[in-house]
């Protein structure tokens, strides 16, 4: 028996795996803690602490404190479930395979569907002992099923042989951060994390140790604590694929001397071996297209040289993204030799060139020749989207631009990320150790495309018309389509939560919050009605959502639980592409605020286009 507390929450789990049966005194000693949860903090602690010893002394066996032990009565299918039931079933008691893949194709617009496939469902869906087809309460605990019902598409989809430039890129900024920008730990397990969720573009801020004889990884002239080159490279060469083929992206940002460069040259070289991919050639008119690059990890940084010229403007720039001008620490790098000893076997393995405006941005971003990375924070692409949005656009047709968060984000918050994404920005980089909205946008952005890391950008993005001219993100458009959300209920917090997580005394007050994030004047807000004291709410509501840009439009859901003397209570969240929506009846499974799936909390809901 495990017993574990958690301080914030000031709640208390007792976990076994081994068996879900209650007995009366552990009930009696479970409404004891559950009064003493709710009484002064410091003094329940001790008290609880108690209560759980003379438990575990006893040996009860129990899981998950008492979340089984409420009186709770499930709904039925909701009407619409009844009618599509009894349309597809043309009299019959129940859905036979035939049913099922005409349900499929007509209803669901699963047209892609084989009659093997609706075959494995209702064998899979059915009670076991029926020898028959589905019945009314199959088919709707087949539609609550999200392995078989899931909202989006689960695999890849989109063309993958364009150039990387097309293609919206999962970014993480400064990916070994553990919490804040100025005094959390750097470290490989962040990292790590963000490999395992998708995360394609893996920041790494290079600067010499003490000694100026080895590389760390860490937030410069800040108090973080460093983390070694090599086991950053390590980690990220064990990780790199576990969630996706397509190519991993490297982008260092090189404090580094020339021979430390040539280290970390030598260092990249070994590691990754033949996984490290670089072009024979000094510069790229085009980019390679990610299916030519799965498995292969990739370098980009700013060219020796390059970084050298362009200090004297960083040093300018008040937007760079160290922390100095927080610390004003003195900069070690200017102290640096600049005459050209830069190291070839670093600058060899470098496949996007980047670099910051050095001079007019205007100019940066008409200049012709070999394709290359610009970065931008969001406040500098905010600028110069005002008065340079259509070159921008154009720029990233062909190039790379990167939108990294602003200096003062000194918590590890994030940005809008549609400033960057309406502008074709392929790199929208964000601190993925946070929390926040912003986060869910990017999480739900990336679960396009069966959750490769790589988007296609729409088609309005890449082409120009016959004047040269370009998308503008600035300009209202007529509506393109409408999407109808229908919310039928919700399921699984009685599995999920323990009897007093919501309110103290009474079942939860669940309300769903239905928005739309894209495009602004395709921006909207909507809510359910709250329903009062029910672990299974029925809501039955209807939203309508005219879109401009569906291309960009994100669905955002939120399940919040109403209290009145407080802040509502949060009861799970999921963000969804729009233009990767299943239509029909779909099970939508919610995650935490962190954006990691609950095990058991989902709704019924319908989505339509018109
Ligand atoms: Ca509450
Ligand atoms: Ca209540
Ligand atoms: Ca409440």
């Amino acid at each position: 028996m495990a017993l574990f507390l958690c301080p914030q929450v000031c709640s208390i789990h007792i976990v076994t795996a081994r068996s879900l049966q209650l007995q009366s005194p552990f009930h009696s000693a479970a409404i004891a803690i559950s009064f003493l949860k709710h009484t002064h903090r410091h003094q329940s602690l001790s008290l609880i602490h108690s209560v759980y010893t003379i438990m575990a002394s006893h040996n009860y066996k129990v899981f998950s404190c008492f979340n089984r032990k409420f009186t709770v009565t499930e709904p039925g299918p909701p009407p619409d479930v009844e009618r599509a039931f009894s349309e597809f079933a043309a009299g019959a008691s129940s859905l036979s395979g035939d049913h099922i893949l005409r349900f499929l194709a007509e209803h669901q617009g699963d047209v892609d569907c084989t009659a093997a496939d609706s075959e494995r469902m209702l064998q899979q869906s059915r009670k076991e002992d029926r020898e028959s087809g589905m019945d009314l309460h199959d088919f709707f605990r087949f539609l609550l099923h999200d392995d078989f019902n899931s909202p989006i598409k689960s695999q890849v989809h989109h063309d993958m042989n364009a150039p990387l430039s097309h293609y919206f890129i999962y970014t993480g900024h400064n990916s070994y951060l553990t919490g804040n920008q100025l005094s959390s730990d750097c470290s490989d397990v962040p990292i790590i994390k963000a490999l395992q969720g998708g995360v394609r573009v893996i920041e790494l801020d290079l600067w010499p140790n003490s000694d100026k004889d080895d590389i760390e990884v860490v937030h410069g002239r800040t108090l973080t604590t460093p983390v070694s080159l090599i086991q950053c490279l390590k980690s990220i060469k064990e990780y790199a694929f576990v969630k996706s083929h397509y190519p991993l992206i490297i982008t260092l940002e090189d404090h580094l001397t020339p021979d430390l460069q040539a280290k970390a040259a030598e260092m990249a070289t070994q590691v990754f071996g033949e996984l490290l991919y670089y072009p024979q050639t000094d510069s790229l008119m085009e980019f390679p297209s990610p299916e030519s690059l799965k498995g292969r990890i990739l370098i980009s940084t700013k060219p020796p040289k390059e970084f050298l010229e362009s200090k004297e403007c960083d040093d300018k720039d008040n937007e760079k993204e160290s922390a100095d001008e927080v610390l004003s620490l003195p900069d070690q790098t200017s102290e640096r030799e600049t005459d050209d000893k830069s190291a070839p076997e670093y600058k060899r393995l470098i496949t996007i060139h980047a670099g910051k405006p050095k001079g007019d941005i205007q100019d940066e971003l008409k200049a012709a020749g070999a394709v290359r990375r610009l970065s931008l924070s969001e406040q500098a692409l905010e600028k110069a989207s005002e008065s340079y949005g259509a070159d921008i656009v154009r720029f990233t047709q062909n190039n790379i631009l990167r939108v990294y968060p602003k200096g003062t984000r000194l918590n590890s918050s994030n940005y809008k990320p549609h400033i960057g994404w309406t502008y074709g920005a392929q790199m929208v980089a964000f601190n993925m150790q946070g929390y926040g909205k912003s986060l869910r946008y990017m999480q739900g952005m990336f679960r396009a495309n069966g959750g490769c890391g790589y988007v296609k950008k729409p088609e309005f993005l890449i082409e120009k018309g016959p004047y040269n001219e370009v998308f503008d993100p600035k300009r209202t458009l007529p509506v393109k389509k409408t999407l109808k959300v229908k919310v039928y209920m919700g399921t699984g917090w009685s599995l999920d939560f323990s009897q007093t997580d919501f309110d103290t005394y009474s079942p939860p007050d669940f309300y769903v919050k239905v928005c739309i994030v894209g495009v602004p004047a395709d921006m909207a807000k909507k809510k359910t009605c709250v329903i009062s004291n029910n672990w299974f709410p029925v809501w039955d509501e209807q939203f309508d959502f005219p879109l401009t840009v569906p291309e960009l439009a994100l669905l955002r859901i939120e399940v919040r639980e109403n209290d009145k003397s407080q802040k509502d209570d949060f009861g799970g969240q999921t963000c969804l592409p729009v233009s990767e929506l299943k239509s029909g009846f779909r099970s939508v499974p919610l995650y935490d605020e962190k954006g990691d799936k609950l095990k058991s909390v989902k709704l019924l809901m319908r989505f339509q286009f018109r």
